[in-house]
């Protein structure tokens, strides 16, 4: 699977998301509605450290890996190469992409957080595999969001020259929003609450698949 295709829909989770189910059974389920990508992202005052936050990260991965199903690991480098991850996603203040990619070699894909067409055109430049772009909407899940830059943003990153580079819209993605990613240009939506708080999270990722942008 190429990242474009990966990215179709993205389940980003960690046990703190999980409101419903344990993180094990919510992303089982998960993948049975049908997710191309998973990032482990364990974070927020309750999340889980040290070996607990390992093992959890070994479980999670095993369940990708059986399913065939891409696993990134959110941040922490080190647990991606421990994990033996598909690759590793970084934020703004997360690190240096030059470095990481030094650090993870060409084999594991590197997805860079961006805001701003400066910030993707430099991710792009430092050997990003795949843009996020965000928040696509008001969100809750992320207390440091930065300001909503809406589906417009990617509109703008496509006319800018990327038109064809891997790009996932983020933040505040629902069901009924999630068209207007697409048809931003979006490769895909990424996603937590959408999915991991739903009360099945196989019918919520079924029906984020279900959804056909009408306008590319
Ligand atoms: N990154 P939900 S917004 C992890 O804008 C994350 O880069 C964002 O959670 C960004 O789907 C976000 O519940 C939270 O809104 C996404």
């Amino acid at each position: 699977m190429n990242v474009s295709e990966a990215l179709k829909l993205y389940l980003v989770m960690g046990s703190t998301n999980c409101r419903v189910f344990d993180p094990e059974k919510t992303l089982a389920e998960a993948i049975e509605g049908g997710i191309t990508l998973f990032q482990f992202r364990e974070k927020g005052n309750e999340a889980l450290k040290e070996n607990d936050c390992l093992y959890l990260g070994q479980n999670l991965r095993q369940l990708c890996k059986k399913n065939k199903i891409p696993f990134i690991v959110n941040d922490d480098i080190e647990m991606a190469l421990e994990l033996h991850a598909d690759g590793v996603h970084i934020g703004q203040d997360d690190g240096d992409p030059y470095r990481t990619r030094k650090q993870i070699g060409e084999n594991m894909w590197m997805g860079v957080s961006t805001h701003s067409i400066t910030e993707a055109h430099k991710a792009v430049k430092d050997g990003a595999d795949y843009i996020g772009v965000g928040p696509m909407f008001p969100t809750k899940t992320k207390e440091d969001a930065h300001q909503v830059v809406g589906p417009d943003l990617i509109k703008t990153i496509r006319r800018s020259g990327l038109d064809q580079f891997p790009i996932v819209g983020i933040g505040g993605i629902t069901l009924d929003r999630a068209n207007l990613v697409y048809e931003a240009g979006a490769n895909g939506v990424a996603v937590i609450s959408a999915i991991s708080g739903a009360e099945s999270p196989k019918q919520a990722a079924a029906e984020f698949l279900s959804i056909k942008a009408t306008k590319i």
